[in-house]
């Protein structure tokens, strides 16, 4: 059957060489014309600048389809081991003039629309993120992606296409309001439906054991269809794209309408909405696991139409199969889902002991853990393998990655939902667990109290079930996101399970992409560094950009520097003043806070620093005096998951203070403090280059890496840090003297935990019991003086879990240190610049590379594919 499609292909009169390259911008022009004309069908009396947005993405997805399709081809052929990313959430932000970028057409681009007399810079602007993330997990799942086309490996994000991504922030009266994120009402240029790639997903129902048949059946269950959006992921200047596949829920119609009568036929049609809602939206939690049934429903939909397309793959994949015979033929097996004609290769042919070797399946957190008893399910009850066989084949190709220590965000689900939803991969978590639990009983004879906590069933009011320890016991590997994290992982939440299987743990630190993260946000600085020391380190060597270093001394750089810096926060200056009319001093230390609120992220540290240069300025006194001080402009942003009550009261603590600061007269411009709503990717392309100062003030041991902490680095930003996460290694790499390191330690943490930890004694910093007064007692909220009492109920009473006050006394000191080396330009940018250059480490490209050599063990194409679209024709 495969020959015959490959004779009838060959035989079709349709090749790629057909269609003319396009390398000129007079073809840019052209196809511009062409699709805002013919694709677009309007004229350019009546054409809006959305239509010439869409107009320009549609001439660049015709550059891109040519390598596409190549690339998919150059896998084929190539034969190699392929890396599935599994993720809940990719928060990819905007495409156009990152795909500019990687594509290498940036300029050309640039002038054809000057050609046409028209701004790509504001084109730009028109695009909607691609929000389907919350924070650092999903934008880690985007920088990946990148990473993995540029090093060239033959690799697969897969995810769910959510109608409706994270919320779109307002602030009404400083308090957070959320507004759905209707991402795809425009026309997406960026996805193509793969019309032959449905997938049945089943849920509910009961199982059954067919004894004729010797396995067990799921039956009696509710289909729903999974539809498969394919978005292009470009390689940077390698012609190599890589796919991105998004599922999407619709409604299963193939059911037999003709028993109903009309009443019920209405309705049955009418109840098809209920089965898409699957995909409608992303849940808005970060760092919190969501309990609903929607959501495992999200989870088990995503990895069972991932798990059906790459088995589908595999399967296809020639070189794998054994030589078939006459016998097999005939009981042919078929993935559920799969309609006959569809199945191209005999399951009894296929030797599924070779998958490890040509698939490896990475878990973004455990949202996607059901795929390790979904594997089974299929290796089991439809490829009809032993357990033995299923299991060896199920772990070595399965790889885990925790994101977090934070116990709430730890998934565990009632029995009785995943009983209810999944009954057959409920069995097979059971029979997981037994095998598990002798193995540990093998190790650790007479050691019940560890049996009982390793199980992956917690027993209790409700039995739990444990998905991170499903996801350790199902997989080959398991790793943190920074040294620190991993460490903590093995000694703390996972100390059993490392006791057990120590060699699979392992470290992989974050990274960020340079692409997205330098030469698209901050292309002036992006070209003053590639003519310093070359552009290797934006591709396959980002090794070289430590070769910055040398610059830290020399006048002409550092001035240039600052220049740019300048710029950039003259740009931002501009927007902010336009959106929130508030004078901004771009002299001042832009001094900022954006990330998720979460209480151990601490932005109230910041705030409580706010309040307290405030209080200094009002009273005049000591280092700051009118003469003394050193002008900053505090910015913060973030989102608040819309469940998080204190998060959001937190937000209107930020905005009534400001409130106050920013229209007392007595302070001028001297100080000012800014939310920034409505903080995404976008944003932070914005806000970032702009940065002098960048907050990553978690409580040390809380935050597993951090990669916005990594962004700002690379981008000239010094780092005021506790040490937590990815900063203890940001530190090593650019030395202590360029950072700004303060607070508690982990070590300190653990023993303040031990020993009572008090947060009044800090109060008797003077200072800080003013701001905290002041919180209270109303002097931010005259109109609702008690408004704050359970923030400052958590921080006194509530035992201040995330240790604020007692970190504040070092931060504010640490404040001051910053002040006075941002009086010293030479100091400041030569500090600067060995950031930038210490950022080396955190390119994502290395992060992909240590997944590959330690992880997946597959192939890297480096230099890309060689037939480069330029050159050709
Ligand atoms: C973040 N986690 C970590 N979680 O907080 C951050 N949680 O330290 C780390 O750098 C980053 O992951 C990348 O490794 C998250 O962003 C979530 O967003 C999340 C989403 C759903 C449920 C739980």
């Amino acid at each position: 059957e495969e020959q015959h499609r490959e004779t009838e292909a060959q035989n079709l009169r349709v090749s790629l060489y057909e269609i003319k390259n396009i390398e000129t911008i007079l073809n840019l022009v052209e196809n511009f014309n062409r699709h805002l004309h013919l694709t677009l069908m309007v004229d350019r009396f009546h054409s809006s600048r959305q239509e010439y947005y869409l107009a320009f993405s549609q001439a660049l997805r015709d550059i891109l389809a040519k390598n596409w399709i190549r690339t998919q081809q150059f896998y084929q052929m190539t034969g190699g081991k392929r890396v599935y990313y599994l993720s809940l959430e990719f928060y990819i932000g905007r495409y156009m003039r990152n795909t500019l970028i990687n594509l290498d057409i940036n300029e050309e681009m640039t002038r054809a629309a000057e050609t046409l007399n028209i701004k790509l810079n504001d084109i730009e602007q028109l695009e909607d993120d691609a929000a389907l993330g919350n924070g650092g997990l999903g934008r880690l799942a985007a920088c990946f992606l990148d990473s993995m086309a540029t090093l060239g490996i033959p690799s697969y994000g897969y995810g769910l296409r959510y109608q409706f991504g994270i919320f779109k922030q307002q602030i009404v009266d400083g308090w957070q309001v959320e507004v759905p994120d209707d991402w795809l009402r425009q026309p997406m240029p960026w996805e193509i439906r793969r019309v032959q790639n449905e997938i049945h997903i089943h849920f509910y129902g009961k199982v059954i054991w067919n004894a004729s048949a010797n396995h067990f059946q799921w039956t009696d269950y509710e289909t729903v269809i999974a539809q498969a959006y394919d978005y292009p992921v470009p390689g940077y200047k390698n012609n190599i794209v890589n796919t991105m596949r998004l599922f999407s829920a619709k409604a299963d119609c193939d059911f037999n309408f003709k028993s109903f009568n009309e009443g019920e036929y209405i309705n049955a049609v009418m109840e098809r909405n209920k089965a898409e809602r699957i995909t409608c939206v992303l849940y808005p939690n970060d760092n919190i696991a969501e309990g609903r049934e929607l959501r495992l429903k999200q989870e088990y939909f995503l990895i069972a139409a991932s798990l059906h397309d790459i088995l589908r793959r595999f399967k296809s994949e020639k070189r794998w199969q054994k030589p078939s015979n006459q016998e097999t033929k005939n009981d042919t097996l078929q993935l559920p889902g799969t309609k006959s004609n569809e199945s191209s290769v005999e399951s009894a042919s296929v030797d599924f002991k070779c998958m490890p070797d040509m698939v490896a399946i990475q878990l973004n957190d455990t949202h996607p853990s059901l795929a390790i008893p979904e594997m089974m399910r299929l290796l089991l009850d439809y490829e009809h393998l032993s357990w033995d066989d299923a299991w060896y084949i199920t772990v070595h190709c399965f790889a885990y990655t925790n994101h977090t220590l934070m116990p709430e965000a730890i998934e565990r689900w009632p029995v009785q939902i995943i009983e209810k939803l999944l009954p057959r991969h409920l069995q097979i978590i059971y029979e997981i667990n037994v095998r598990h639990l002798k193995n540990v009983r093998d190790h650790f004879p007479f050691d019940e109290d560890r049996v009982r906590r390793m199980s992956i069933i917690e027993e209790g009011p409700i039995q739990l079930i444990n998905m991170a320890y499903l996801s350790i016991i199902g997989s080959h590997t398991v790793n943190g996101v920074a040294q620190i994290h991993s460490k903590l992982l093995c000694e703390s939440m996972f100390k059993d399970f490392y006791e057990l299987t120590p060699e699979k743990f392992q470290n992989k630190t974050n990274g960020v992409t340079f692409r997205r993260w330098l030469a698209l946000c901050n292309p002036d600085l992006f070209s003053l560094i590639v003519e310093c020391i070359g552009e290797q380190f934006i591709r396959n060597d980002y090794q070289s950009l430590q070769l910055f270093h040398r610059y830290a001394s020399d006048k002409n750089i550092l001035s240039r520097i600052q220049q740019i810096k300048i710029k950039n926060k003259l740009r931002l200056a501009r927007m902010l003043e336009d959106e929130y009319h508030i004078d901004i001093n771009v002299e001042s230390i832009f001094d900022v806070q954006i990330k998720r609120i979460h209480e151990y992220k601490r932005a109230l540290l910041c705030l409580l620093h706010a309040i307290t240069l405030y209080n200094r300025l009002k009273n005049d006194r000591g280092e700051n005096k009118q003469s003394s001080f050193v002008p900053r402009t505090i910015i913060i942003g973030g989102k608040a998951a819309p469940g998080y009550a204190i998060a959001k009261k937190i937000i209107k603590l930020i905005n009534d203070v400001a409130l106050v600061i920013n229209s007392d007269p007595h302070i001028g411009n001297r100080l000012k403090l800014l939310f920034v709503k409505n903080y995404r990717v976008t944003a932070a392309e914005y806000i970032i280059p702009a940065a002098d100062l960048s907050e990553q003030i978690s409580l040390a041991g809380t935050e597993a890496s951090g990669t916005g902490n990594m962004k700002f680095m690379l981008n000239g930003a010094l780092t005021i840090g506790t040490l937590d996460g990815a900063n203890i290694e940001m530190r090593e790499e650019c030395g202590p003297e360029n950072m700004y390191t303060f607070g508690f330690t982990v070590e300190d943490v653990q023993r303040r935990r031990q020993q009572s930890y008090d947060p009044y004694e800090s109060l008797k910093n003077e200072e800080l019991r003013l701001a905290i007064d002041q919180i209270r007692d109303g002097y931010f909220s005259p109109d609702d003086r008690s408004r704050f009492h359970d923030i400052i109920g958590a921080l006194l009473i509530g035992g201040d879990h995330w240790m604020v006050l007692g970190d504040y006394q070092a931060y504010v000191d640490k404040q001051s240190e910053v002040s006075r080396d941002f009086l010293n330009p030479q100091i400041w940018y030569s500090k600067c610049i060995h950031n930038i250059a210490a950022a080396a480490k955190f390119s994502s490209d290395r992060t992909i590379e240590e997944y590959v050599n330690d992880i997946w063990h597959c192939q890297m194409h480096k230099n890309g594919r060689s037939d480069n679209i330029k050159e050709e024709n």
